[in-house]
């Protein structure tokens, strides 16, 4: 299997996140994708190449103007008002307040997010452009090649932004961009299975009310886990999308006897649609010794989730989200990919 990669990802180096009351070195640190990168030269998965530029304008078909043009700019005006630290929001629109973007930094920091733990960075502009282009690079060679399944190596991960929302780590949603390429270029119908431990939250914002594309999500529950407000059973769709949006949300402690049959029945869904394309929203942090989850995945159970991937005969396109035990994440990554390619 192909792999698209680019080394601009290091460039999103957050010193710190809040999380668990304290500020922590960042969870989502460049060694998670370099490890992935050398798990996949060490079983020789396949090739591995750098990403094409795409431009603004397929970001832009799914996220607003306004929000990318503020992130572009974001830590230059960040360092103008506060010196060079990395931008974090401390406060937010909630229940009773107006939505109306301010002018200074921090508060559209404030309105275009959700959490604090997600610093924008000298380089993060630079590093989330380049992930866009790593799923946008992958899709075009899935389309061109003719291959059953690429792998984009993102990194920021994209599953938790919706079309002017950062947070979880996420800035630009990569599947949803690349999704709406294959749209934009033969793909009548798209599916994405999502099986990262936390809600794709923003992918079911943007796809919410199209039946184009079918969102399938696993996560661990709305009522216990973060982005905690969005992911529950009853999220099925809205207007001409009501019927393709699927959410499996799953207790802390789910181990793969549970997880399978959840597994199983979103495939089972992605059949019926019958999609043209298949996009993974491929996390790794369900695994046991996840550092920031509470599912208890085995490595093996991760071959398994590909080898049934690919029994749905469909081209597919592998794009990275989360994973945070940093030693397992390599091997957990492949043997997913591995899986998938085994028959
Ligand atoms: C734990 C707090 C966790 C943020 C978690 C973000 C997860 C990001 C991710 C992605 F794929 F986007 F990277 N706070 N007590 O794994 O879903
Ligand atoms: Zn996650």
């Amino acid at each position: 299997m192909h792999t698209i990669y680019s080394a601009d990802h290091k460039l999103q180096d957050g010193k710190f996140e809040l999380i668990d009351g304290q500020l922590l070195p960042p969870f989502e640190c460049p060694k998670r994708a370099e490890n992935v990168l050398d798990r996949i030269n060490e079983v020789g998965l396949g090739a591995v190449s750098g990403p094409g530029d795409f431009g603004l304008d397929p970001v832009r078909r799914i996220h607003d103007v306004d929000f990318v043009d503020f992130l572009r700019t974001a830590h230059d005006e960040w360092r103008a008002a506060h010196g060079d630290t990395d931008a974090l929001p401390l406060n937010w629109p909630c229940r009773g307040f107006r939505q109306v973007i301010p002018e200074s930094i921090d508060g559209r920091l404030s309105y275009y997010s959700f959490d604090a733990g997600t610093p924008i960075t000298a380089g993060t502009w630079t590093a989330i452009t380049a992930s866009a282009n790593v799923a946008l690079t992958g899709a075009k060679m899935l389309k061109d090649s003719g291959d059953r399944a690429v792998f984009s190596l993102c990194r920021p991960p994209g599953h938790h932004a919706a079309k002017n929302l950062y947070a979880g780590y996420c800035f630009f949603n990569n599947v949803a961009v690349a999704a709406q390429w294959f749209r934009d270029n033969g793909a009548a119908k798209v599916a994405i299975l999502d099986v990262d431990y936390h809600h794709g939250n923003g992918t079911q914002m943007i796809m919410y009310d199209r039946s184009d594309v079918l969102f399938v999500s696993l996560h661990a529950h709305p009522t216990q886990e973060y982005p905690f407000f969005l992911g529950y059973e009853d999220e099925t769709g809205d207007g001409e999308g009501a019927g393709f949006n699927l959410n499996f949300p799953m207790r802390w402690g789910t181990a793969w006897d549970v997880y399978s049959q959840s597994l199983d029945k979103g495939i089972a869904r992605i059949a019926e649609y019958a999609p043209d394309i298949l996009l993974v929203s491929l996390g790794v942090d369900t695994f046991k010794k996840d550092p920031i989850s509470h599912f208890k995945l085995e490595s093996e159970d991760f071959t398994e989730i590909g080898r049934r991937i690919e029994a749905l005969g469909l081209p597919t396109h592998f794009v990275m989200e989360g994973g945070y035990a940093i030693d397992e994440i390599g091997v957990n990554t492949v043997n997913m990919l591995a899986g998938f390619e085994e028959t």
